[in-house]
């Protein structure tokens, strides 16, 4: 049986993988940290056969201790401080856990595998966010990074720092440039899910309207269950590489306010929708398209959620949220 170690299990994304992992016959296990994590209930309710550790991606320690007691054919590094509006007013930390955090991973995975490094696989979660300011559209595994947050920035550190493991020391460390995909498991800090309660929410009369940022920015929203198909289609490769994973369609939060709101009846959003300058940012990321035509020939991979039908989906799920009381 082959085992896998997570990290960011109790994210919207350690959660598919590990039902994914589980579902392929693997022995999961994830990285859970602090003394006494909120989300570790939900872990425990959707993935029971999870085998759960204690650690932190800033403590090296703690990571080779879970390598250790895990012993992992697989290693997916899905952990990081991932919203990138919390980035600008705490850069150190998100630069201490998204940045070198990957390279606390690296080193436990190197110093564990001992002779040979390319024994234990290893999947570093990249993202679109590190394209930032547009060089080129749609963007590809060779478009020019140039990040526009302290997220952006370390993420493109962890990148071509798991470049560099490949290259040093042969290492099977790949990179997925994941565009932004959503579900119904998705934080409610991020735009698609914020939308999604609010939507449920005006729709059941428990609320009127919701205060946003910029509606122009365009992004590549795909479901998160196909993205971690592809995550564990990398790793499956006789080759380590990066791979971007998109839809190639971009849409503005416009257009997802459009959706939302008709998928319950509302045509003209307008009286329920403010703009508030405390969800601008900084420096925004305006537009995102991607080209995952090398995760299609190489990988086999295509989205199967349009964005629709991720729209509806998440719309729905938190009408029933909402409707049972959560
Ligand atoms: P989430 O924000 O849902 O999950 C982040 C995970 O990281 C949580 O499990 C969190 O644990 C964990 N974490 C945070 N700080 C630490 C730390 N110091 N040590 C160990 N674990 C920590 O993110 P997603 O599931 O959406 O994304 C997964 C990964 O993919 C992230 O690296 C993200 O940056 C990246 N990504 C996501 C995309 C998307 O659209 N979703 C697109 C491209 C990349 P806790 O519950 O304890 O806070
Ligand atoms: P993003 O996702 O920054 O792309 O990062 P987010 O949903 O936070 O923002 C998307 C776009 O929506 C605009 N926006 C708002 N965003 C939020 N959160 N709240 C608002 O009220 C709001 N109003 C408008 C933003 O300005 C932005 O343009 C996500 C994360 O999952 C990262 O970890 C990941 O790497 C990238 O996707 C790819």
């Amino acid at each position: 049986m082959p085992s896998a170690l997570i990290t960011g299990i109790t994210g919207q994304d350690g959660l598919y993988l590990a039902e994914l992992l589980l579902e392929k016959g693997y022995d999961v296990h994830g990285l859970l940290r602090g003394q006494n994590n909120p989300r570790r209930a939900l872990v425990e309710d959707l993935v029971p056969d999870v085998r759960l550790h204690t650690g932190d991606l800033t403590d090296l320690s703690s990571l080779m201790r879970a390598m250790r007691d895990s012993q992992p054919d697989e290693v997916y590094n899905l952990g990081a401080i991932s919203f990138v509006a919390y980035s600008w007013e705490n850069a150190f930390v998100t630069s201490d856990v998204t940045g070198m955090g990957v390279l606390n991973v690296l080193e436990a995975v190197r110093l564990h595998a001992g002779d040979d490094p390319s024994a234990i696989r290893f999947y570093q979660a990249s993202s679109s966010e590190m394209f930032g300011k547009v060089q080129e559209v749609p963007q590809t595994e060779r478009t020019l990074l140039w990040p526009r947050s302290p997220y952006g920035v370390s993420k493109v550190f962890g990148h071509h720092m798991t470049i560099n493991y490949r290259e040093s020391y042969g290492m099977h460390a790949s990179s997925g440039i994941l565009f932004n995909h959503e579900s119904p498991r998705r934080g409610p800090e991020f735009v698609t899910r914020k939308i999604s309660q609010a939507v449920a929410r005006i729709h059941l009369g428990r609320q009127d309207s919701v205060a946003l940022g910029n509606l122009d920015a365009r992004r590549d929203w795909g479901y998160a269950g196909d993205y971690v198909e592809a995550m564990w289609r990398m790793l499956q490769q006789d080759e380590a590489d990066d791979y971007v994973i998109a839809t190639g369609q971009t849409w503005s939060i416009r257009d997802f306010l459009d959706v939302a709101f008709a998928h319950v009846g509302i045509d003209d959003w307008s009286k329920h929708v403010t703009q508030d300058p405390r969800f601008m940012r900084p420096a925004e990321v305006e537009m995102l398209i991607g080209d995952a035509s090398k995760a299609r020939e190489r990988l086999g991979w295509t989205p199967t959620v349009t964005f629709p039908e991720l729209v509806a989906m998440m719309v729905d799920a938190d009408i029933a949220a909402a409707e049972a009381g959560w």
